[in-house]
């Protein structure tokens, strides 16, 4: 367990982060937290962290100002969403390079001991996730190169940076490919949330409305692997205390089609089964992609525990709420 650190968390106000955030402060560590988003932006706010708002980490003088200190460093920003958002908005994604960037020099300028990055699934190569039932994705299968456009290059080649960051100073590196992470204090609304988020507050509003019917990007029989947040920060934690350096998988090996993710939330809410409008001009991304743990399990003798059932109840009825508690808006931000 880590404890007793000084921790800089960067995108402590987004969805990984701000979970992030909690279990340090928790475990005992002592949490410099910043994010781009104003303070009335960010997901989870606790008043144990030292916050710092609107704070740009694509400028150098912000990361060297924040890095000043500090133990250990874990970059869980980007400017990211789901299909709807990086299919559209590629330049941006790849502004993220910056934040990566700058962390990393401040870190080699300063004592940081460790460093962590979030990468994604997204920086594996897309000729081998073109259909819908696929093995599981091995860490090797990034290369050679063909990631997802914008979003998964700049994901892709901030591994490398990580990884020559290491080699050429002797930073100490982790990198983690997260696959789909969901629950609760995420996006579900707005043109960024994933298709976990997503379900859910359709079918929430279809039931809340009395409407039959739900619109979903696709055919519907895309795969996926999704890991719920606890799991994905437990997963992270255990990788960053690890002697082990290259990009690791952090995903479920639970592969379901969007189609069948639907029944499932349909399960939890209750409503009869909805008639699907599928939506073929959406944003679709790759066929099938899930992620194979051998390594996972075999560095850190770690796997998730919550199944895909359990972790949709726990968004579904997160969203729930917070839709019901419009207006209020208060209840996205914990304060401890
Ligand atoms: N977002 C969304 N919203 N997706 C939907 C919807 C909807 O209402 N209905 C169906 N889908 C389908 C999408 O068309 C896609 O085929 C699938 O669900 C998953 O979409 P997603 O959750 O938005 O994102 P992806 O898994 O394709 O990609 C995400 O991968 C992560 C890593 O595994 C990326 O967007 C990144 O957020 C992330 O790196």
């Amino acid at each position: 367990m880590i404890k007793n650190k000084k921790i800089l968390i960067v995108g402590a106000g987004g969805f990984i982060g701000g979970h992030l955030v909690k279990r340090l402060l928790d475990d005992g560590n002592y949490i410099v937290a910043t994010d781009i988003k104003p303070r009335e932006y960010w997901f989870q706010e606790f008043e144990k962290a030292e916050n710092h708002f609107s704070m740009d980490m694509k400028d150098i003088g912000n990361c060297r100002k924040v890095a000043k200190n500090i133990d250990y460093v874990f970059n869980m920003a980007c400017n990211m969403g789901g299909m709807g958002f990086i299919e559209n908005n590629k330049a941006e994604c790849m502004q993220s390079v910056l934040i990566n960037t700058n962390l990393l020099i401040s870190c080699k300028e300063t004592s940081v001991e460790r460093y962590f990055f979030s990468s994604s699934a997204c920086a594996y190569n897309k000729t081998k996730q073109q259909n819908v039932f696929i093995e599981g994705l091995r860490e090797t299968d990034a290369y050679p190169a063909d990631p997802e456009d914008g979003y998964g290059w700049e994901k892709l080649f901030s591994e490398r940076m990580c990884r020559h960051f290491m080699e050429d100073y002797g930073l100490q590196v982790r990198v983690a490919r997260y696959h789909n992470i969901y629950g609760p204090f995420g996006t579900y609304d707005g043109g960024r949330e994933k298709a976990p988020a997503a379900l859910c507050r359709k079918i929430i509003k279809a039931k809340k409305n009395n409407k039959n019917e739900i619109e979903v990007w696709g055919d519907g029989m895309q795969t996926r692997t999704f890991l719920y947040v606890d799991d994905c920060i437990e997963g992270t934690l255990r990788l960053f205390e690890s002697d082990y350096s290259e990009p690791v998988n952090i995903g479920s090996d639970e592969q379901v089609s969007i189609n069948q993710m639907i029944e499932i939330i349909e399960g939890i809410s209750g409503v009869k089964k909805l008639n699907r409008i599928y939506q073929l001009d959406k944003p679709k991304g790759v066929r099938g992609r899930s992620s194979n743990n051998d390594l996972v399990k075999k560095i850190l003798n770690w796997s998730y525990k919550i199944k895909l059932r359990e972790g949709l109840k726990k968004t579904y009825n997160w969203i729930s709420s917070e839709i019901n508690n419009q207006g209020s808006n208060l209840s996205r931000f914990t304060k401890s």
